[in-house]
């Protein structure tokens, strides 16, 4: 008999044997391959949790336990085992189940998630709150060992250990970021693991003592002694400890009973924070994952079978682009350098790493250090490009004020990932970037339409001595979106795309091509459109936008992103200072989070699909003519 239909939250898990357990851990790594081969979505990392997961709702009383997954992508056996079995068949989909923690969802997610190294920080804050009130609960931060690259953890160590704050954090360790883990902490990591097997082997080598008869408790009581004296010189949890945390472990992450059991003696200390260091696998229960965790992290639609992906992959990602971009620069020019945090393949940088090893950084899930470090690069004389999703590139607005524009020091950032990404949803849309970076001074702000313009604009940021950021979308791109007569890319200067007399869409980025269908539509309906692709979106082209504004023709602005500060609004400040009208449509997202799904749904929902910006150009033409037509 299946055990996880009759799971309909954790007190059903509770009431488990421990085989039941194993039982339901099999088949909840099942429904998670099964659902994931169709929907796509964070397969190795949720394998590997799914005995964590199971124990800790065997331990903990969620909700009024606070459980906090940190980034967010490994929740789906949390999912299964809070109530939302029936809805898992629609992850990731349009209305449909989050990828990530939602509290819309349930009360078992205390928050939306899908940035990394945040749970500490919440964890604290809740535990903090919950001893101002004068509550009992527990409250449990799961992190993995990637996301303790990230700096704020140890911001939120910290605090934790001056307060004796009465906290538990399970640090989930698989050896593993999205890539093999980094940094000097993995060394340590692993020389903690290494301890786990010692353990093993003390217990082994005790039990065999013990068996030996007369001398053998002694001997092994004897024994233990003095390989604690060795373990206490060799290993163990100083990092926590010094920052004031209780450490125990490690511990085997498959190993129910004994999580259930270290569960429990961690609730017990109250007067201080305690570290549980848990070793799991990535990708654990389906060899393809284990073999190849970095690829199966995150996966579009795949067949069980072979682990191939459903569909064709079709041509490249704007960020496989920029990679290959990036590898022609390091060759001709000794200067260029890549910096990625733990994002190496995601930002396509896996060929750079290969062919430039001595130039290429891979700094961990820490953008605030990877835009500060860029600035010294810089500083030294070389050309540091940092590729990033524009949503994690958020993390280092002030590094890249103060460390970089202040200092006007040519750092690049790529800010792959900008605009919309479909599945992953709000946490993800990299839709805040060029609001975010058009304050900046002395920053060049570039949003190339396909992969020819991406490397003329890489090229052009590297012949001047500017910090840049230049952003381009997830999906994959055209060499040549458009075919375009005259003049390309250039800093400071817009490019027409097409030439009407009646009114002119002005976009930007991904959003150029869909002007360009629009004008297309509305041709047929004898509508002649302008379409300006606005590349570069700081500096503007001054003397098109004054020619674009006295031209008499309705402006329309068109971007994936948020209005608020957005280009819209930039192009409306740049006219109204030249006394001219401001456009009289600017399509884009509004003041709200976008929700997750197909890409198109996205678009569509944001209402900046061709066919829909075209409605809206004749709405507009209508309405003018109604104003012409009644002026006359
Ligand atoms: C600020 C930020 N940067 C990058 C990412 C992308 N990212 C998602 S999961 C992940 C790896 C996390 O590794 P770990 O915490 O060890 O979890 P695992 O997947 O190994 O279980 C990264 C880099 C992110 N979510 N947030």
């Amino acid at each position: 008999m299946r055990i996880l239909p009759s799971i309909s939250g954790p007190a059903d898990v509770k009431k488990l044997s421990l085989e039941e357990c194993e039982q339901l851990s099999s088949e909840v790594r099942q429904c998670i391959i099964d659902t994931v081969s169709h929907q796509g979505g964070h397969l190795a990392s949720n394998l590997g949790i799914v005995d964590l997961t199971i124990a800790l709702h065997r331990s903990f009383e969620s909700p009024k336990d606070q459980l906090i997954f940190d980034v967010g992508h490994q929740v789906y056996a949390h999912k299964l085992l809070t109530g939302r079995q029936e809805i898992f068949k629609t992850l990731r989909s349009y209305h449909g189940m989050s990828g990530f923690p939602s509290r819309e969802e349930s009360e078992h997610d205390l928050f939306d998630t899908g940035h990394s190294s945040t749970s500490i920080s919440m964890a604290l804050g809740l535990a903090r709150a919950r001893d101002l009130k004068g509550d009992n609960h527990h409250v449990v931060a799961i992190v993995g060992d990637g996301a303790l690259t990230g700096g704020e953890c140890y911001e939120a160590m910290n605090d934790a250990g001056q307060g004796h704050t009465r906290l538990i954090v399970i640090l989930n360790d698989n050896e593993m970021s999205i890539s093999k883990n980094v940094g000097a902490l993995s060394k340590y990591f692993k020389n903690l693991r290494a301890s786990a097997s010692w353990y093993g082997g003390k217990k082994r080598f005790k039990a065999r003592m013990t068996r030996i008869p007369l001398v053998g408790k002694p001997l092994a009581r004897l024994s233990e002694n003095i390989m604690n004296m060795v373990k206490s010189v060799t290993t163990g949890g100083e990092l926590f400890e010094a920052l004031g945390f209780r450490y125990l472990g490690p511990f085997d992450g498959k190993n129910i009973e004994e999580m259930s059991r270290v569960f429990e003696e961690a609730k017990a200390i109250t007067d201080m924070p305690v570290l549980i260091h848990v070793v799991t696998k990535k990708g654990y229960g389906y060899d393809l994952a284990e073999c190849q965790p970095e690829r199966f992290h995150g996966t579009a639609p795949f067949r069980v079978e072979t682990g191939l992906k459903r569909g064709l992959s079709g041509s490249k990602s704007a960020a496989e682009c920029a990679g290959e971009i990036l590898v022609r620069l390091a060759s001709e020019d000794d200067r260029v350098l890549a910096v990625t945090a733990a994002m190496r393949s995601g930002t396509g940088l896996s060929s750079f790493s290969q062919y430039f090893s001595n130039r290429f950084f891979d700094v961990g899930i820490a953008e605030q250090h990877a835009v500060s470090l860029c600035a010294g690069m810089a500083r030294g004389g070389f050309r540091p490009f940092f590729a990033v999703y524009a949503t994690f590139f958020q993390r280092a607005y002030d590094q890249m004020i103060h460390d970089v524009c202040l200092q006007n020091l040519p750092v690049c950032v790529l800010a792959d990932h900008a605009g919309l990404v479909g599945d992953d949803g709000k946490t993800h849309h990299g839709v805040f970037v060029i609001p975010m970076c058009l304050s900046m001074p002395n920053l060049l702000v570039l949003a190339p339409r396909d992969s020819n313009e991406m490397e003329n604009a890489i090229r052009a940021v590297l012949k001047v001595n500017s910090p840049s950021v230049i952003a381009y979308p997830k999906e994959r791109i055209d060499p040549y979106a458009a075919d375009v007569q005259g003049r390309s890319f250039e800093i400071g200067h817009w490019q027409i795309l097409r030439d009407g007399s009646d009114t002119a869409l002005l976009a930007a980025g991904r959003m150029t091509m869909h002007a360009v269908k629009a004008a297309d539509l509305l041709e047929k309906q004898g509508i002649h459109t302008t379409v300006v692709d606005c590349c570069s979106l700081k500096p503007m082209d001054l003397y098109m936008l004054h020619d674009l504004g006295t031209s008499g023709m309705p402006l329309v602005t068109i971007e994936e992103g948020q209005l608020e500060g957005g280009m819209g609004s930039e192009i409306a400040r740049l006219l109204n200072e030249m006394k001219l009208p401001v456009p009289k449509l600017m399509m884009g997202i509004g003041d709200h989070f976008v929700t997750h799904g197909a890409m198109s749904c996205l678009l569509e929902e944001c209402g900046l699909m061709p066919e829909q910006i075209a409605a809206r150009v004749l709405e507009l033409a209508d309405k003018e003519n109604r104003i012409n037509r009644a002026e006359h």
